[in-house]
């Protein structure tokens, strides 16, 4: 399988995050790339296809938020990390902001997403990782994977959060229909519910969101996941959540993946995009699904029994010396 990946992905070094009310060192670390690759076998470079597929899904203000922040946080005399601490969470409308804290919580929606210097380029060579994959499936490939760092899919459309800046997952979806494929469809099998993704395609009925995850009763993004969430206008129906219990393990998860495909076969798309993280793993050290290494091979083979043109794309997955195992399994099941 091709495998699409850029080195300046490795740059982005987020060094902490909240975490029950302290700074704890960050999950999200560069190490997981050196794990993924050294079990992959080769990668190559994505070519640069530019701004506009990003900005077909992201904002220009966003993207240039994400890019000046830095430089903001440097020239406000802070050392460290540029996190949020205020949330407009009660009214959010365009106002002119002039201090950088303002800036960053109007386009945030938690703290644990530093924006280092790093993060844009980072995140838009990982963007451009899965648009690459996406047009070597539309090209006939079968499939291709994307090993996008940092990760995407809780990135709104003008806001990041949950380790995530741009959403690859959507640049891609959104790639294969500018490409002309009427009907895409994303599966979603990372342990956290992708809030970015679900919002970006909520009304419209081209793009089929599916979604496994963490009850959000229990788990982070607490708001967003819950099963009553169906979509909304030309959406309505395009949009399915399947909340599972803590514990849940290979089989459970497999049966539930199920119905997630009966699902998106019945919407028939012409290209799956998978957001797959490998935090759903029994050793996870955020997270408190059961899924054995064995079964992610059985998860990935389930999807390719359906032979759609698929483009993978890498999500979380936080336990570093089980990730090349576990990433390198789910591809084998292709
Ligand atoms: N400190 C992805 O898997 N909450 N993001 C962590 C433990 C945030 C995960 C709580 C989890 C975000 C892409
Ligand atoms: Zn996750």
């Amino acid at each position: 399988m091709r495998i699409f990946y850029h080195p300046d992905q490795a740059t982005h070094a987020p060094v902490h995050e909240f975490h029950n009310g302290a700074l704890a060192p960050h999950a999200e670390v560069a190490g997981r790339i050196a794990h993924i690759l050294a079990a992959v076998g080769p990668t190559e470079r994505p070519t640069d296809a530019g701004m506009a597929p990003i900005h077909a899904v992201h904002p220009p203000g966003y993207c240039a938020m994400l890019q000046q922040v830095p430089q903001l946080w440097r020239e406000a005399g802070r050392p460290g990390e540029a996190i949020p601490y205020a949330f407009p969470v009660a009214r959010r409308r365009p106002l002119k902001l002039m201090r950088v804290d303002a800036l960053l919580g109007a386009h945030a929606m938690d703290t644990v997403t530093p924006i280092t210097a790093e993060a844009w380029t980072a995140s838009y060579w990982s963007s451009q990782a899965a648009i690459a994959a996406t047009r070597t499936v539309l090209a006939g490939e079968g499939s291709a994977f994307a090993l996008c760092r940092p990760p995407g899919h809780h990135a709104g459309a003008d806001y990041c959060g949950g380790y995530c800046y741009l959403n690859h997952a959507a640049v891609a979806a959104q790639a294969a229909r500018d490409a002309g494929v009427a009907r895409v469809a994303i599966l979603d099998i990372d342990y956290h519910h992708g809030n970015g993704t679900q919002e970006i395609f909520w009304d419209r009925g081209d793009v089929f969101y599916a979604s496994l995850h963490a009850d959000p009763a229990t788990d982070f993004p607490f708001y967003w996941g819950h099963a009553d969430e169906t979509g909304e206008g030309a959406g309505q129906g395009t949009t399915f959540n399947r909340p599972l219990p803590r514990g849940t393990d290979g089989d459970d998860f497999r049966r539930a993946q199920g119905e997630a495909l009966a699902r998106i076969a019945r919407f028939d798309p012409g290209l799956l995009v998978v957001s797959f993280g490998a935090d759903t793993w029994e050793g996870d050290p955020i997270s408190a699904f059961r899924v054995a290494t064995p079964d992610y091979r059985r998860i990935a083979a389930d999807i390719a029994a359906f032979g759609w043109p698929t483009a993978i794309i890498m999500e979380g997955g936080y336990a570093v010396d089980a990730l090349g195992d576990n990433v390198a399994g789910f591809l084998s099941g292709f």
